[in-house]
């Protein structure tokens, strides 16, 4: 049996039109209430309002992604108490609905980060990149972070130095509102100042007392998921190492076995993303996914071509860091396995997440790395895969 196709759709404001949807074969849909404020209550009725637009597309909605956390759990003061509460709330009410997989993520301030949003590739389409030393530019030249000089080697600040001199207003705009605005899905955006002072919100938080508020969190919540027959997955930091000298703790094979070992229960799960883990130079991605097979309740498949320096770009989806092929193969051993066992999930969701600019699409308003077109390549490349596989997989 097939892992479940599955497209990320932002609601009703998405360019990408559930009929499109469907036209690019995917089955289940992925989505969020984006309209709630972070921290508030999802009511039964607004998702189930969601529910029946996607049902009467003929899809389902299959996966929430993401019930942001508040940053008041992330830095456990303020209404932390309150916001986890409304948590608790939030996925009995998915449950109620019918949808048991949600997704998150504890990345402090920032969601996921690029510098560069069309990034021209060798065919001529565009890509997301990370560029590492427009990054560092930034936050030394731009930002004027205090500590930000601390951070780099002397070498990385005279290289960041020169980028910084080089650029022109246009350059300089633009890699200050694609790192400010922030991407699609990220939930919040920030001036110059404002960012300032969410960083400083952090000076106190170390890696280890992030991990810590994660550990508190999820012992709260994930005996109510529990209980409702829901499957948190906690989508790993983008990308993944620190930025602006932020703690990031869902980065690699380390902080996932502390995740998984501190809270046993498998609805304590993972959202395998393999262009997140990917941006790490040789990060194990199978060992990862053979190893946490278990906890993997949803899927993100997409590439990256990682440089020397660090800098990344989104690569297509069968090429760059993850042996797609290697990792296919064990999602759909996980999944024949769970059939055996009569897990609950027995297809696996999984998304063909971002894609290039191409086509049609380069001349249209499109969200930056879901634009319809590419996604559709991405999908249909590895619904091939999986289906060339699965023949061989017994
Ligand atoms: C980017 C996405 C992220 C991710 C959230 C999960 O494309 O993978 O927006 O959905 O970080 O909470």
């Amino acid at each position: 049996m097939s892992l479940l196709q599955t497209w990320r759709w932002f609601g009703p404001n998405d360019p990408v039109s559930l009929n499109d949807i469907k036209m690019a074969g995917a089955r289940g849909i992925v989505s969020a209430l984006h309209h709630i404020p972070n921290g508030e209550i999802w009511t039964v009725n607004e998702l189930l309002n969601r529910k029946n637009e996607i049902e009467l597309a003929g899809l389902t909605w299959s996966v929430i992604e993401s019930i942001p956390v508040h940053e008041d759990i992330k830095l456990r003061k303020g209404s932390f108490e309150k916001y986890i509460q409304n948590y608790k709330t939030s996925i009995q009410n998915a449950a109620k609905a019918g949808i048991n997989v949600i997704c998150y993520n504890f990345m402090p301030v920032l969601d996921w980060t690029r510098t560069q949003l069309f990034y021209e590739v060798a065919d001529g389409s565009k890509a997301l990149r990370f560029d590492m030393l427009d990054y560092i530019a930034f936050d030394v030249f731009v930002l004027m972070r205090k500590k930000a000089a601390s951070s780099y080697t002397d070498s990385q600040l005279k290289k960041a130095k020169e980028r910084f001199s080089n650029w022109n207003e246009n350059e300089l705009i633009s890699i200050t509102s694609t790192i400010l605005a922030g991407l699609p899905g990220s939930e919040e955006t920030y001036t110059l100042q404002d960012f300032s002072k969410k960083l400083a919100e952090y000076d106190e938080i170390s890696e280890s007392k992030l991990q810590e508020h994660l550990l508190l969190f999820l012992r709260e919540i994930v005996p109510v998921s529990e209980e409702n027959g829901v499957y948190l997955t906690i989508h790993p930091d983008d990308p993944p190492f620190s930025l602006f000298g932020l703690p990031r703790i869902v980065s690699h094979y380390e902080h996932l076995s502390t995740l998984f070992r501190e809270v046993s229960s498998n609805h304590n799960g993972l959202c395998f993303c393999t262009g997140s883990l990917g941006a790490k130079k040789n990060q194990d991605m199978n060992k990862i996914l053979t190893d946490f097979s278990d906890r993997v309740h949803f899927v993100h498949l997409r590439n990256v071509s990682v440089e020397e320096d660090g800098s990344f770009y989104e690569a297509n989806h069968l090429e760059g860091e993850a042996d797609m092929y290697e990792i296919m193969k064990t999602l759909l051993k996980e999944q024949r396995n769970r059939v055996k066992k009569g897990h609950t999930i027995t297809e696996i969701p999984f998304r063909p997440d971002h894609g290039h600019l191409m086509l049609d699409d380069l001349s249209k308003k499109t969200n930056p790395g879901y634009s319809a077109i590419g996604r559709l390549r991405g999908l249909a490349e590895l619904r091939g895969l999986m289906y060339g596989i699965e023949r061989n997989v017994s």
